[in-house]
């Protein structure tokens, strides 16, 4: 590609701006501002062990989880990149109990901005590919916004209220996924200059496909539809499906989105019997919900299996609800089997 066409996130939001009014100015400094905050953590993982960033934490997030110290180390770089700007009203985590608010020594704007600030830290001390969510909304007028548990409130609205969403994925390359409604752009990071640059736009999901991705490991305790579904995957050509699949789990949900949304397949993590009390495993406003829209503005699905994850209520931040998305032909199919339960 030769760097007279190089088009950098910067100016492929300006342009966006210009020609379609799509993202207003506020949303434009909040974008390259995690997006700039995305190659802060991407240089940090870089150094692994050399930067002594692997490893435990020693706390535990909200969810109970053991967080590692790059969990941790995503989430403050994060924090510390969107308190100054004016753009937000405030900000909420996985890694964090209740929203964080924007000091009142800095402005504030009409933003709120959601993220998992390192997905998949399971992945980080074996090398594999890991990554950062992030979600954007507007913040509603006149809610109490004058204390932290007082905030979440503001934060509690469907996916289809999102003005942007992506994620940027730590792996050979540093990529950034973004939707603002108008398609999703992918953007890969420039070591030498820093930038993301635009490397495909208009990405598409095949309403087909022959690859899956889920933990075959939790197949026991799945629900019937879904132990129906994988089932006539895995008999391939012989089954009901007449060819044969292909499986991938990479246990990191930015890098299993991002191979469907560049070669297509289907995605899973159903609720299952130890789930179902929690509502699933993973978390609806700063998984779900993100990937989701891009999943949709790529031609894809997205589904809990019962309902359309966009369309969601959310009742609690930190709510968490099954996933099912990717190729559209997929995903109608298995939503099928759980409206025919005993069929
Ligand atoms: P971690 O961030 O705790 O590794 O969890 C990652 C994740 O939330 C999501 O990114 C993966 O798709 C899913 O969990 C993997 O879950 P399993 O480890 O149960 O396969």
């Amino acid at each position: 590609m030769s760097h007279a066409s190089h088009i950098t996130l910067s100016r492929y939001l300006i342009e966006k701006q210009r020609e379609k009014q799509l993202i207003p100015a506020d949303l434009r400094l909040l974008i390259e501002v995690v997006a700039r905050s995305c190659v802060h953590i991407a240089v940090t993982i870089g150094k692994g062990a050399l930067g002594g960033a692997l490893g435990e934490a020693g706390s535990e997030n909200i969810q109970g989880e053991a967080q590692k110290k790059l969990d941790v180390i995503s989430n403050e770089i994060l924090l510390d990149a969107n308190e100054w700007g004016g753009h937000l009203a405030a900000m909420a985590s996985e890694e964090m109990p209740l929203p964080r608010l924007i000091p009142h020594r800095y402005p504030q704007g009409e933003y709120l901005l959601l993220f998992d600030p390192l997905d998949g830290s399971s992945n980080i001390d074996v090398n594999a590919s890991i990554g950062t969510i992030f979600s954007v909304l507007k913040c509603p007028d006149g809610v109490d916004m004058s204390s932290e548990a007082a905030a979440e409130q503001a934060f509690l609205q469907p996916g289809t209220a999102q003005v942007a969403a992506g994620y940027a994925i730590y792996g050979p390359t540093t990529l950034l996924a973004l939707t603002v409604g108008d398609g999703v752009a992918l953007f890969t990071l420039d070591r030498e200059s820093g930038a993301f640059v635009l490397t495909q736009e208009k990405l598409t999901i095949p309403a087909e496909t022959s690859e899956f991705a889920v933990n075959m490991s939790n197949q026991r305790h799945w629900e019937a539809p879904v132990q129906r579904y994988v089932a006539e995957l895995l008999q391939g050509r012989e089954g009901v499906r007449g060819r044969d699949f292909n499986m991938r789990w990479v246990a990191a949900m930015v890098a299993d989105v991002h191979r469907i949304l560049i070669r297509g397949g289907v995605f899973m993590y159903p609720q299952d019997a130890r789930t179902r009390e929690k509502g699933g495993k993973l978390r609806l406003m700063y998984e779900a919900n993100p990937m989701a829209w891009l999943i949709e503005q790529a031609g894809g699905a997205a589904s809990t299996g019962r309902a359309r994850i966009l369309d969601l209520a959310p009742a609690k931040l930190h709510q968490r609800v099954p996933v099912i998305l990717g190729a559209k032909h997929e995903v109608e199919r298995l939503v099928s089997y759980h409206a025919k339960p005993d069929e």
